[in-house]
């Protein structure tokens, strides 16, 4: 009761009150498909978290989108929520350490919590040339990832980089960077997307702390609650796709109609993610709605695949 109420006063301190937090809860337990009695659990989770699991956040190849997509788009507090139900030990954008004290906190934060960590990581793993393409303090992210990896309890990949290889995988790649399940030979759990939604690892991380077990995955590693349909069979464009009413070039009458943009080289069909419903920044926007065609971000390979964007598929 004492905790539940310092983390409510907590909340009222950074201007979010009980009801904004409760329709957040409603929201995340929504996503993660959960019947609507859950939500008193879902917030008791923050309120009064019965365990904080140890986290190592790992950086690779990437553009830091991952980060920044959790950090500080969706709600203004998410940060403190995520914060409030895991207990970062490491993690190179938030952290005040750096240098040789970096690399010591990260090392002392795998002994310490050896076998009982969740490792999230984002970005790809150069594998050629004994993984000379990507270092961090002359150490290779390969060397990184096989010291740090087999050690914890679970690895979350974050964003297609992590999941699939993303963008530093395009070809020709010459640093055969590869996602970290490929490149070190383990099962991950995956939340890919480019960036991927922040609500899907908070949902994934939920689960886990109110089920007491990680949410059932595809076969491509993706929790299923996010990952389970495609984009073409949520979005609320699929009647104009059916009457075949179709934008034709951006900027025209039938793109201010809101029309289905396959012919913009829409990539829904193919796509498996959960944007038409979890949205963007607090549930704003998702590039259709934004009269933007979905490019397969959340696919493996789809800078490959999915290109030239643009173009009908
Ligand atoms: Fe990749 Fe994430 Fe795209 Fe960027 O960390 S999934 S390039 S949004 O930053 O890894
Ligand atoms: Fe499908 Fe894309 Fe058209 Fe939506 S906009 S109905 S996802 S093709
Ligand atoms: Fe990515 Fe398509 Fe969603 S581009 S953000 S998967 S709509």
């Amino acid at each position: 009761m004492e905790q539940e109420k310092a983390f409510y006063e907590r909340l009222k301190s950074k201007g979010v009150t009980r009801r904004d937090f409760m329709k957040f809860c409603t929201a995340l337990t929504a996503t993660m498909g959960l019947s609507a009695s859950y939500i008193p659990k879902v917030a008791e989770v923050f309120a009064a978290p019965a365990q904080r699991p140890p986290v190592i956040w790992l950086h690779f190849g990437e553009c830091t989108g991952c980060s920044e997509a959790l950090l500080r788009s969706m709600y203004p507090w998410i940060d403190e929520l995520v914060l409030e139900i895991l207990s970062i030990e490491y993690h190179e954008t938030i952290m005040a350490a750096a240098g040789h004290q970096a690399e010591e906190n990260l090392h002392n934060a795998v002994e310490k919590y050896k076998g009982k960590f969740i490792c999230v990581v984002e970005g790809s793993v150069a594998t050629k040339y004994n993984g000379g393409y990507g270092k961090v303090a002359g150490k290779s992210f390969l060397a990184i990832a096989k010291e740090v990896v087999p050690q914890a309890a679970a690895t979350i990949c974050m964003g297609t980089c992590a999941a699939y290889g993303g963008v530093p995988a395009a070809k020709p790649n010459p640093g055969g960077y590869k996602g970290v399940g490929d490149a070190l030979g383990v099962p991950t759990l995956n939340i890919p997307g480019c960036p991927p939604n922040p609500i899907n690892l908070i949902g994934t991380v939920v689960n886990y702390l109110l089920l007491g077990k990680l949410p059932a995955l595809d076969d491509k590693g993706r929790p299923l609650f996010a990952f389970g349909k495609t984009i073409h069979d949520q979005c609320p464009r699929r009647a104009h796709f059916e009457n075949e009413e179709f934008v034709e070039e951006f900027g025209s009458e039938e793109a201010a109609k809101g029309y289905c943009l396959y012919k913009m080289g829409c990539r829904g069909p193919e796509t498996y993610n959960n944007c038409p419903v979890a949205k963007f920044n607090d549930g704003t926007s998702w590039p259709v709605e934004a009269g933007h065609p979905c490019i397969g971000c959340s696919e493996p390979d789809f800078w490959d695949t999915m290109t030239p964007f643009y173009e009908e598929m």
